[in-house]
């Protein structure tokens, strides 16, 4: 193998070795940084508090969380004990479920993961969840439901 011996060379080397869509030119960056930057600032004017009642291991906790970091949304995650004793904030967050994930905005609960996903996206818009097409939106749904019908059931036995 002919390896190179400078770092440019590496470099270019390296480059030859990606598939073209993982190479971003500046303009690309440029505009990224300028998406990210309005989207906190949205978040800034909005002096926004943003809370999930979180459990490192649950799936619908991850759902909300990526969701959040797709926004750029700053938030703290409060780990609850599921084997142990549950929060006051949680029965009290959720008294029907008594379940994670719930989202605190601003002190107000959401509960159930993919509603506050379609909250999530509701109340910051930019860079939305779901395609523009309304019929890729519904398979995206329908996604969403298998995983809250088939898949949950087998989580609930673990967690
Ligand atoms: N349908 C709910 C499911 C939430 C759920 O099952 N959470 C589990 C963690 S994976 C939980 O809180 N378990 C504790 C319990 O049931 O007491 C959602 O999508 O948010």
């Amino acid at each position: 193998m002919n390896i190179p011996k400078t770092s440019s060379s590496i470099i270019v080397h390296y480059k030859s070795t990606l598939p073209s869509h993982f190479l971003v030119t500046s303009e690309q960056i440029t505009s990224k940084r300028k998406e990210r930057n309005q989207i906190q600032e949205d978040i800034m004017s909005k002096g926004d508090q943003v809370e999930i009642l979180d459990f490192w291991a649950s799936p619908f906790c991850a759902r909300v969380k990526i969701a959040l970091e797709e926004k750029g949304v700053k938030h703290v995650d409060s780990e609850e004990d599921l084997f142990g004793a549950k929060s006051e904030l949680l029965l009290k967050s959720n008294p029907i479920h008594q379940r994670v994930p719930v989202l605190l905005h601003n002190g107000k609960p959401i509960a159930e993961s993919a509603i506050i996903v379609s909250y999530i996206d509701e109340v910051w818009p930019s860079k939305s969840l779901l395609p523009t097409c309304a019929y890729d939106r519904a398979q995206a749904r329908f996604w969403v439901d298998y995983i809250d019908k088939k898949v949950s059931c087998l989580i609930l036995t673990v967690c």
